[in-house]
């Protein structure tokens, strides 16, 4: 009956996400429960408490056995945990921890009064908690316990999920149902999912969170729901997560009764400053402001005539005497239509580099545009090399297909952050801009840096929507720790952790995540189209989308299909958006026989008979690849109905269900987009090519006014 009742509670509904905790296989058991007999670690601290509560948690649940609680080493096989100051064990090893900073740690094995055992080891106790989840991780993923000599630092300093989730509990482009915060209950009611989800951003290394919506609410910075807010500040301290606040910059004239928000005006500066004063006093390691300004009908310094710098400035003098930080989008859009929305944020930030304060981070989407499934990296980086940038990335799929499209967002995320500016010389990647590496001679001492991801996380059993988009909060939390590591080994610890260590799941799952990517493009977006989706909710084709209040919120204008062609000159003929880049990049995009072809249409306006390098007319080789795309799609279902038994039925069953959703939805995307481009193209389907099952006047006159995630 006990046995049944556990049995039950085990559902495999994903809520454990990657810290499942099961069982490891026999062989492997055996092997390491030498490894892990005893545990000697401190509990003074409540990050000591989490670091030790995980590892016996962790470790009796994979190995069998809880590890015996001690004081110090007794026996072989003890795993000793902590830093100098929390352990005599460790300040007697004389470790060199000297490279490793606040966050960094080191495992090794060593031997301890004549015993073998494996120490973790960090300067302050946040470092130990991070080992503990590398040490589980370890057997998580069925690797070796033996002759361990490992070291690790975090390459970026804050790395934060924005959580897009409005006081209501709408969550703006969310689509894994309502916010996991429920304002409306706290102060006083603390979700224990609170707690676990900091357990899981620690295990990833995250350290900040965002709570509210960077269109944001000024209530936010109220008094009732800053007491809101320090709650879950408590929760996450011992997890080492600082909470921050999307702030809207017209704060003090709706909730402050000031007449005006100007950043020079010296009653707003006083005001934020006794805000930043208040703030400080409730949450007295608060992390700073986030600020999305003159974009998308926000209020901003320019509504007052004064610069992006002078809006962060102010802000940055109310947070620096409590050492915050100011995040400052450079997601801007301005009232007047730019010849290129492309080019708008690198015109409008560039000039001002070097003209921030120390604690600003100006935080730049990857591509130029918005999140789309391919963009070339933004013409920011590197740009600007007197101002920490800080790289954001779209964790939640507002353009990837909502929650039920499986789109591994890692290969996406190492192709931005590999991407090479050039600035200065070949081997000047964006991750080199992100970790402060590349302009280290020119960037402000006091420098911070960052990387930031738009959550997906909701209230849902599983957090986010399914179960692969777990798989895309953990690759984000992974790069922004180390801006070089790979999407394929990231995959690859995922898949373990999550469902299992079988090589014959592991292998077949990891490949069809590495090409998940590529495909959506393919279906979606092709040879460098971009921003085709439906209009408002973004669900869907929406190619032929015009009109409206403003040319760049339309399709027509980033396609520019037309009988002769298509694709957006962004060369020195058209645009010259090119020219944002250092030359030896503007020279290859600007290009049209030299720009790499997922590109193309991005950088250039072609005929439908540009021979592209497979030798096919450019409309047969747009067709070909929205075929290849569904096809992609059809090859992973296959290869998921085929490992039906390796994996628990429950979350088998809503995997496979979702693929039959998004084979549907990639057929739809490549239809209409045929459909429609045809009109222009005016020519034949390639031979052996289906034409869509529907007319265009169809596709075009599906409404979806429920949509989840909409903007409002
Ligand atoms: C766009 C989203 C919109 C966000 C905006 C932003 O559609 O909901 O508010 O980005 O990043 O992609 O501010």
């Amino acid at each position: 009956m006990l046995g049944l009742l556990a049995f039950a509670v085990q559902a495999e509904d994903g809520h454990d996400l990657w810290m499942r905790y099961v069982p490891i296989d026999a062989a492997n058991a055996a092997a390491s429960r030498s490894h892990a007999t005893e545990l000697v670690a401190a509990d003074a601290t409540p990050v000591q408490s989490a670091a030790r509560a995980e590892l016996a948690r962790g470790l009796g649940g994979l190995l069998g056995v809880a590890p015996a609680m001690s004081d110090t080493v007794t026996r072989d096989g003890a795993v000793v945990v902590g830093t100098r100051a929390s352990s005599r064990v460790i300040a007697r090893l004389r470790l060199d921890t000297r490279q490793l900073g606040a966050e960094g740690y080191l495992i090794r094995s060593v031997r301890v009064d004549g015993h073998a055992a494996t120490v973790i080891a960090a300067n302050e106790d946040i470092g130990a908690l991070y080992g503990a989840f590398h040490f589980l991780r370890l057997l998580q993923t069925g690797q070796s316990l033996e002759n361990l000599d490992l070291r690790e630092a975090p390459r970026v300093k804050l790395r934060v999920l924005n959580h897009w989730d409005n006081l209501d509990g709408h969550v703006e482009r969310g689509y894994a149902g309502a916010s996991i915060w429920d304002w409306h209950k706290l102060p006083d009611w603390r979700d224990p999912r609170y707690t676990d989800y900091a357990r899981a951003n620690a295990s990833l290394g995250i350290n900040g969170t965002v709570l509210n919506n960077v269109n944001s609410n000024a209530l936010s910075l109220t008094p009732m729901y800053l007491e809101k807010t320090a709650a879950l500040a408590d929760v996450f301290r011992p997890y080492g997560i600082r909470v921050y606040l999307s702030a809207r910059f017209s704060a003090p004239i709706e909730i402050g009764g000031l007449e005006t928000a100007d950043p020079l005006d010296p009653a707003v500066r006083r005001w934020w400053k006794d805000k930043a004063d208040e703030i400080y006093r409730t949450i007295p390691d608060f992390g700073g402001f986030l600020v999305k300004a003159n974009s998308e009908g926000q209020p901003g310094p320019q509504d007052y005539g004064r610069t992006h710098a002078d809006g962060a400035n102010m802000l940055a003098d109310a947070l620096a005497p409590h050492g915050g930080t100011v995040m400052w989008r450079a997601f801007v859009y301005s009232h007047e239509e730019p010849d290129d929305r492309a080019k708008q944020a690198y015109t409008e930030f560039v000039p001002h580099d070097g003209r921030f304060r120390g604690n600003v981070l100006v935080q730049v989407k990857n591509g130029a545009i918005d999140f789309q499934p391919r963009e070339p990296f933004h013409p920011l980086f590197g740009a600007m090399p007197k101002t920490p940038l800080m790289m954001e990335f779209q964790i939640t799929k507002e353009y990837l297909g909502f929650a039920t499209h499986l789109v591994y967002l890692g290969p996406l995320y190492e192709e931005a952050l590999k991407a090479d500016t050039r600035v200065r010389g070949p081997g000047s990647t964006v991750a080199k801009v992100i970790d402060g590496s590349l302009h280290g001679d020119t960037l402000p001492k006091s420098r911070t840096t960052g990387m930031a991801g738009v959550a997906n996380i909701g209230a849902d059993r599983n957090w986010s929507g399914s179960h692969f988009d777990q798989a895309n909060w953990y690759v984000f939390g992974r790069m922004a720790w180390n801006p070089e590591s790979s999407a394929r080994a990231i995959a690859d610890e995922w898949v373990r952790m999550t469902f299992s260590n079988d090589a014959a799941f592991v292998g077949p799952v990891v490949e069809m995540m590495m090409g998940s990517r590529e495909a959506a493009v393919d279906y979606m977006t092709p040879l460098g189209l971009h921003h085709l989706m439906g209009r408002g909710h973004h669900y869907g084709p929406g190619p032929w989308v015009e009109g409206g209040p403003r040319a760049d919120w339309t399709s027509v204008y980033y396609h520019r299909a037309s009988r002769d062609g298509i694709g957006f000159d962004r060369s020195a003929t058209g645009s010259n958006a090119v020219a944002q880049y250092a030359p030896a990049v503007a020279d290859e995009f600007g290009d049209v026989e030299r720009v790499p072809e997922e590109f193309l249409l991005w950088f250039h306006h072609v005929p439908w008979d540009h021979r592209t390098a497979s030798g096919r007319p450019l409309w047969d080789e747009l067709v070909h690849r929205y075929t290849r795309g569904v096809d992609y799609v059809k090859k992973m279902r296959g290869t998921w109905q085929g490992l039906e038994s390796r994996v628990d039925a429950e979350r088998h069953a809503q995997v496979a269900s979702f693929l039959g959703i998004q084979e549907k939805e990639a057929q739809w995307w490549r239809d209409a987009s045929i459909a429609y481009f045809q009109t222009f193209s005016g020519r034949p389907l390639p031979e052996g090519e289906a034409p869509p099952a529907h007319s265009l006047e169809y596709y075009e006159s599906l409404q979806f006014p429920y949509a989840p995630g909409d903007g409002k």
